[in-house]
């Protein structure tokens, strides 16, 4: 056994140290706010209650008469999620020429954005007038840097042939960085990601599933105070490859014996697993260590956290020891 701790091993015990007072903090009631930007009927409740995992926000066909603020708020894990709602910033509405009153009330009744989500129909053709006055106030009202925090949310990706569904995509995606990059820049323009989803469906048409793309996106894009709550809250659901792969083994055990197959067309619910692939588990890990990690890290400490989180998420359990487990697993890669 080496005498002397590697600066590798100092780091990782170090950063799991930092990771595990971060979640214990976010489990004392830290708040996450998400901004939802988008025209009315688009699908932004019905794509935040998916990810979230409960019905923080309501569901229907509504017509927005007024132009209002809504929160929606809930508690998960300790957690409390805002879900801050713009009625009317994307739709002509009768009292149009108020905008920047919206704006001011917004600006007084938000006072942070962890992750703001732009969401538009993928089966549009084009950026209504409408949703291009959505991006001009949002950009202007809350500085270009928002956009920082954004993604752009595809939805009704179910209306889409397999065969149309990627250059759709990648149209509707130039488009509407064209429109965000007038007031902030390609540069910021350009990096926004966007995620495709159907409310009616667990997989897009490409026969992905398209929920732990969603986190990873929205994870990538997080204000670095919000990366701790947005896990704690998640937690429970997000399945990293390893475990993805013994439920596959089940899954086709399932089948020989006669259970329907889960890869069958299904609409999403509350308590579906966010399952990580290999690919966004190591966007996740990239982005704790780059957003987290105070100094440059050492050749190796990655997996060396993933053998320290382990044990010490183990030792506290609940809801932490849940979290750190996951950076384990995440780190183990
Ligand atoms: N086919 C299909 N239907 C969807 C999709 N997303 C939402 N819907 C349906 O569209 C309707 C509106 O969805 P909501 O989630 O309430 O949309 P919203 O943007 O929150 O609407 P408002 O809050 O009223 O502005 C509901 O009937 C949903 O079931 C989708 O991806 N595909
Ligand atoms: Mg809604």
């Amino acid at each position: 056994m080496p005498q002397f701790e590697s600066e590798a091993e100092k780091q990782a015990k170090q950063f799991v140290e930092k990771l595990k007072q971060k979640f214990i903090d976010a489990e004392n009631g830290q708040q996450f706010t998400f901004l939802l930007v988008g025209k009315t009927g688009v699908g932004k409740s019905s794509t935040i209650n998916t990810l979230i995992g409960k019905e923080i926000a309501p569901v229907g066909d509504y017509e927005p008469t007024t132009m209002e603020i809504q929160n929606y708020q809930c508690n998960m894990n300790g957690v409390e999620i805002i879900v801050t709602d713009t009625p009317g910033l994307c739709d002509e509405l009768e009292e149009a020429g108020n905008d920047y009153k919206y704006l001011e009330m917004m600006r007084k009744k938000v006072n942070k954005i962890d992750s703001m989500w732009f969401v538009t129909r993928l089966d549009d053709t084009r950026v209504s007038t409408d949703e291009k006055k959505g991006i001009k106030l949002i950009s202007e009202g809350f500085k270009a840097k928002i956009w920082e925090q954004a993604i752009i949310v595809f939805t009704f990706a179910d209306n889409l042939s397999r065969e149309k569904y990627p250059i759709a995509l990648e149209k509707r995606t130039e488009l509407i960085r064209k429109e965000i990059a007038k007031y902030a820049g390609v540069a910021i323009a350009n990096n926004v990601p966007a995620v495709a989803v159907t409310n009616s469906n667990i997989f897009t048409p490409d026969g992905n599933k398209w929920l732990g793309e969603l986190f990873t996106q929205v994870y990538r894009r997080l204000s670095e105070e919000g990366i701790a709550p947005f896990l704690m809250s998640t937690v429970d659901r997000i399945k990293t490859p390893e475990k993805e792969i013994v439920e596959k083994i089940k899954e086709v055990a399932g089948e020989i014996v006669g259970v329907p197959s889960s890869s069958l067309p299904t609409k999403p619910s509350y308590d579906q697993d966010i399952e990580l692939t290999r690919q966004q588990v190591e966007l996740i890990q990239n982005k704790t260590l780059s957003t987290l990690a105070n100094t440059l890290v050492y050749a190796g400490t990655g997996a060396l956290i993933g053998s320290v989180a382990g044990p010490v998420g183990a030792a506290i359990g609940g809801g932490v020891g849940g979290a750190l487990g996951i950076m384990a697993s995440i780190f183990s890669w």
